[in-house]
């Protein structure tokens, strides 16, 4: 029977599991979107902008509920989609785009939205596939899903062109589908007993868990206590192992690292690293060298000894690769002990740290430390906090303690603005029960804050905390320093309260530390009606995070003298001069 290509992509996402899939129709996807709306089991999402329905798609695979999808139109919506296809690009996750594409039937030139979309989207998906025959739409799909799932996951691209899905035509035979990857490790025994041997000889072992461990946090946290170890996270990987485990030391490391971090991985001589890369970000600005013993597991095997040399580099998929090392390792006689020990100095450390952000004088704004208690004290173990990029990250990473695998996400690497406002959509739409809560500059809601209409149109509950500080202010600050003065990271007056009133959120306001609580009992009760929630939060940033600070140091040191003769003396002349 012949059929159109819109009814056997349909068939094919509901196959792969497709929950929702987030866009805009136009004329080269209407038929698509017609046949999504006949669906069961998919829902389509219409967006304000396809730059956030790829942060809502993003959200969504970063949740581990469904593959996040896109269904776009060509050229334009691919383009506007792009922030986000690229942000789940360098942070390994998952998508699948989907995009309508030119007539090919007809032999016209300069049809609408007719540029050559694989070409833009080659440097940012794992694979871009141009569907030509109804046969090939079920197989291409379940190809493009199996890439984009396997080894280190991310996103892919399928354009299927408009007379594909008017015309019907011979679908052939349904391939059926094979069903979600299966991750192997391929790492000899040899290298894991080396591996063990090398953990459990040490005096002073660490480990270090990226977004490749979130699904590992029991692995990691048996072996942590094997050997006595701490845990710290990379920003991506924040959520990859619970905040309230005696032995989670905290975000980073180095003097970029929380103190409890840094103290804790002051003398290690033996590293586990598992699921990063030792990006920039992740390094604090490659401000600190792994020891010489550095264990590094990872699916992509292009990582090893990218940035540091790995003695032992373990390929595959985390629990897998961890499971077989747990079984190698050995009891670890002063394990016991050093646990102890080592669990002591991070609580003591972690005390500290946070009765320094305490004590530090607001001057009548709201202190982010506090902020961040009554947040966690009223929030469920199993919510998600999602995050933009700017100082506000930072904070939330040295601040707030996540304890759910998967409970916080974050645009690292790509580090793209805009991220928040949208992917605490999608993070809700894929766990509606759970509370979902937002964490956003008031430069980045600017971007994508007009998708709390989607949020009030779809009656998501979600509450996202605006920390409105005036600034791009993890740009000013470091303009502070070398620059004295802040170009173009000011921002102009905005009224929030009128953007919540546009797209029917309900809006508050925080403007000191008492107004805490009865804030955030407020903001719960509302987003229970199933009402997105702004809350406008006067922040206080005149405390700089370890975080920025650590990342100035690290690369003002690193110029070579002229340089940094230049620098220093322009910002001491503007200083003397005003
Ligand atoms: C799309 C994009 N544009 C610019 C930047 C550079 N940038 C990184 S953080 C930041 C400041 C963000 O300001 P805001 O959203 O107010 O957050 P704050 O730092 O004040 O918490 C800027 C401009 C970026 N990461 N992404
Ligand atoms: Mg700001």
């Amino acid at each position: 029977m012949s059929r159109t290509a819109a009814s056997l992509l349909r068939e094919a996402l509901e196959e792969v599991g497709v929950r929702y899939t987030f866009g805009i129709p136009g004329v080269h996807n209407t038929e698509i979107y017609d046949q999504l709306e006949s669906s069961s089991s998919i829902t389509p999402v219409l967006v304000s902008d396809e730059g956030g329905g790829a942060f809502m798609a993003d959200a969504v695979s970063r949740s581990g509920t469904s593959l996040g999808t896109l269904v776009i139109v060509p050229a334009a919506g691919v383009t506007h989609a792009a922030s986000g296809i690229a942000e789940a690009f360098l942070d390994g996750i998952p998508m699948l785009v989907i995009a309508g594409g030119i007539r090919r039937d007809t032999g016209r030139r300069y049809q609408l939205h007719d540029v050559d979309q694989h070409a833009i989207l080659k440097p940012i998906t794992k694979g871009t596939w141009l569907v030509e025959r109804h046969a090939d739409v079920i197989p291409t799909i379940y190809e493009a899903v199996r890439v984009a799932t396997s080894g280190e996951p991310g996103p892919v691209f399928v354009e299927i062109p408009v007379n594909l899905q008017l015309i019907a035509g011979d679908p052939g035979p349904t391939p059926r589908y094979p069903g979600p990857v299966e991750h192997e490790t391929r790492c000899t025994d040899a290298a894991i007993e080396e591996a063990a041997r090398l953990l459990a000889g040490a005096k002073s072992p660490g480990l270090f868990v990226g977004w490749g461990a979130v699904d590992a946090a029991r692995e990691v946290g048996l072996i942590a206590d094997r050997l006595g170890a701490p845990v710290t996270t990379t920003l991506q990987g924040l959520s990859a192992f619970p905040a309230n485990h005696p032995l989670h030391a905290g975000f980073c490391l180095g003097r970029a690292a929380v103190p409890a971090a840094e103290n804790a991985f002051r003398d290690c001589d033996c590293m586990l690293a598992v699921g990063t890369r030792f990006g920039e970000i992740a390094t604090g600005s490659y401000g600190y060298e792994p020891p010489a013993n550095l264990i590094h597991v990872d699916i992509n095997p292009a990582v090893f000894s990218a940035n540091y040399p790995a003695k032992v580099a373990l390929e595959g998929d985390s629990v897998a690769v961890l499971t077989r090392l747990l079984a190698a390792l050995p009891e670890v006689p002063a394990g016991a002990a050093r646990r102890e020990a080592v669990a002591a100095g991070i609580a003591k450390d972690k005390a500290a740290y946070l009765d320094e952000w305490l004590a530090h004088d607001s001057k009548g704004r709201v202190n982010p430390a506090r902020f961040f208690m009554a947040l966690r004290d009223r929030l469920e173990s199993d919510a998600t906090v999602v995050v933009d990029d700017g100082n506000h990250t930072f904070l939330t990473a040295e601040l707030m303690p996540i304890h759910r695998p998967r409970g916080m996400i974050s645009p690292t690497d790509f580090n793209c603005m805009g991220y928040c406002v949208p992917a605490t959509i999608g993070a809700k739409l894929a766990r509606r029960k759970s509370e979902v809560v937002g964490i956003v500059g008031d430069g980045a809601f600017r971007m994508t804050g007009l998708e709390l209409a989607t949020a009030t149109a779809l009656r998501l509950g979600v509450i996202v905390f605006l920390f409105n500080d005036g600034e791009l202010a993890q740009i000013a600050q470091a303009q502070q320093i070398p620059y004295n003065r802040k170009t173009c990271t000011v921002l102009g007056p905005l009224d929030v309260s009128g953007v919540a009133q546009a797209t029917g959120a309900a809006f508050l306001r925080i403007d000191n530390d008492a107004g805490i609580e009865a804030a955030l009992e407020e903001a719960f009760f509302q987003a229970a009606t199933h009402r997105p929630v702004l809350v406008d939060v006067a922040i206080d940033y005149s405390k700089r995070t370890r975080f920025t600070d650590g990342i100035v140091k690290t690369n003002l040191e690193r110029f070579d003298l002229p340089t940094k003769a230049r620098l220093v003396g322009r910002a001491l002349w503007r200083r003397v001069t005003g």
